[in-house]
């Protein structure tokens, strides 16, 4: 008999299925018994004549049984078992009682054991939710004549600067994991003009916070022939739109799950200079702010722009020199042309128009005290002819986690790696 997925079950009323999935709950009343059969596509309610001994939880089960209607049961259907079959029976209780998922609570716990505490419906959840936003990414791009493109992880130099780097043995000379793939996706803008990746990267940041991980994907944008970063970040307000409707087409099941607010982003994102983002934390919010933006002036500022202006996203431009990598393009005024995307509070991307003139780069890299012999091949591209181009990277665990109002960054990424934390 062919399988029948639970959540195609109500379309089957008076018909006798076989289920196969996990069991999610069980309750034994003695004359009768009640388990939960979780599958791919959700739950549903199986009723048993009883006297049968019950596998634990997360047993891996198959189930043949007349699908009937009962208002009762979840959903107004169950199924009423004449076969309960075990495929592989679990051994031991779970750690946490999945279906009790209280996933905001005791994290260790659920981090500790994520091989199975990701099981439950709202932990599986956010991940399913991350691909379709991925799905809506590549599909955009694709259909704007982008290349997709897959770059080294192993790098001899980082490309954003700072002490965040791994390092790695790379027979016995020492490389890195790549901290973007910055230098290699403008290389590609001068092959395809248009590219885009989707890969993890690391960064050895020692800080333990809700939006901070060791390794996380990056989602990558790179465009040549540009006017300056209004064309990039014209592109990426159409791609964040196209993300979201893709996540609430085929993901609206577990945005419903999750309780998820559908993010307010008008035609036009508001674009505000990084002096003003200043002014007003410092004089309307009354706000302290280091160097760059922090995050309490971040989180300000979303809610002082959802307010205001009912949007969810702001993009802040015109960030000054000092707080941006070297490779960004400077109007010589002691600003640049990078700017930030905020997504409820929270920067989900970098991006902005690049240097495209060897000359500045090699400057720049001076400034910014970074050694331009480690970036010889790069800077050898910047001699054939490279247009102007921007680009950006979206972070997908914190767009993810933003989105579905996630208390953590960490519950956005099936294993996250931070500080403590190498495995599971
Ligand atoms: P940046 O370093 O700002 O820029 O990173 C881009 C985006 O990646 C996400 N991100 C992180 N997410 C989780 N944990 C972290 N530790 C972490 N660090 C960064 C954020 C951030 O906005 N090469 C440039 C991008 C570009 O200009 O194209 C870069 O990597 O969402």
């Amino acid at each position: 008999m062919k399988r029948t997925l639970t959540a195609e079950a109500k379309d089957k009323v008076g018909e006798e299925v076989k289920l196969q999935g996990w069991l999610h709950w069980r309750r034994d009343l003695g004359g009768v018994q009640f388990i939960l059969l979780r599958d791919r596509s959700g739950l549903i309610q199986v009723v048993l004549p009883g006297g049968q001994k019950l596998p634990l939880p997360e047993s891996a089960i198959s189930v043949r049984g007349e699908v009937v209607l009962n208002a009762k049961a979840p959903g107004g259907f169950e199924v009423l078992a004449s076969e309960l079959s075990v495929l592989q029976p679990s051994a031991q209780a779970t750690p946490v009682e999945i279906p009790k998922e209280e996933w905001r609570a005791n994290p260790e716990t659920l981090l500790s054991y994520r091989y199975v505490t990701l099981r439950g419906e709202k932990a599986r959840a956010p991940l399913q939710v991350q691909a379709a936003l991925v799905r809506g990414f590549r599909r955009y791009l694709d259909s704007q004549g982008f290349t997709e493109v897959f770059t080294p992880k192993l790098v001899r130099a980082g490309a954003e600067g700072g002490a965040n780097l791994f390092e790695v043995d790379y027979f016995g000379e020492s490389a890195y994991l790549a901290q973007s793939p910055q230098l290699y996706k403008q290389i590609m803008v001068g092959v395809y003009e248009r590219v885009y990746e989707v890969a993890p990267v690391w960064r050895a940041e020692e800080h333990a916070t809700s939006r901070h991980l060791n390794e996380y994907l990056s989602l990558d944008v790179e465009m040549g022939f540009i006017q300056s970063d209004e064309d990039v970040m014209k592109l990426e307000e159409e791609l964040v739109k196209a993300m979201l409707a893709e996540a609430q087409s085929s993901a609206a099941r577990q945005l419903e799950l999750l309780g998820a607010e559908t993010p307010k982003a008008p035609a036009q994102i508001p674009r505000v200079p990084y002096s003003e983002a200043k002014r007003i934390v410092k004089e309307e919010l009354g706000l302290g702010m280091g160097a760059d933006l922090n995050d309490e002036a971040e989180r300000a500022l979303g809610e002082y722009f959802a307010e205001r202006y009912q949007t969810d996203f702001v993009f802040i431009v015109q960030y000054p020199e000092s707080v941006r990598p070297f490779y960004t393009y400077p109007t010589g005024d002691g600003l640049t042309r990078g700017y930030d995307l905020l997504f409820r509070g929270l920067e989900i991307t970098s991006g902005g128009q690049r240097i495209h003139d060897p000359e500045i780069i090699v400057q720049q890299l001076e400034k910014k005290g970074m050694d331009p012999e480690r970036f010889r091949d790069y800077i050898e591209v910047f001699k054939y002819g490279m247009p102007p181009h921007g680009g950006f990277a979206i972070g997908a665990e914190r767009f993810t986690q933003k989105l579905l109002g996630l208390p953590n960054v960490r519950y956005a990424r099936a294993f996250p790696r931070d500080r403590h934390r190498l495995e599971p």
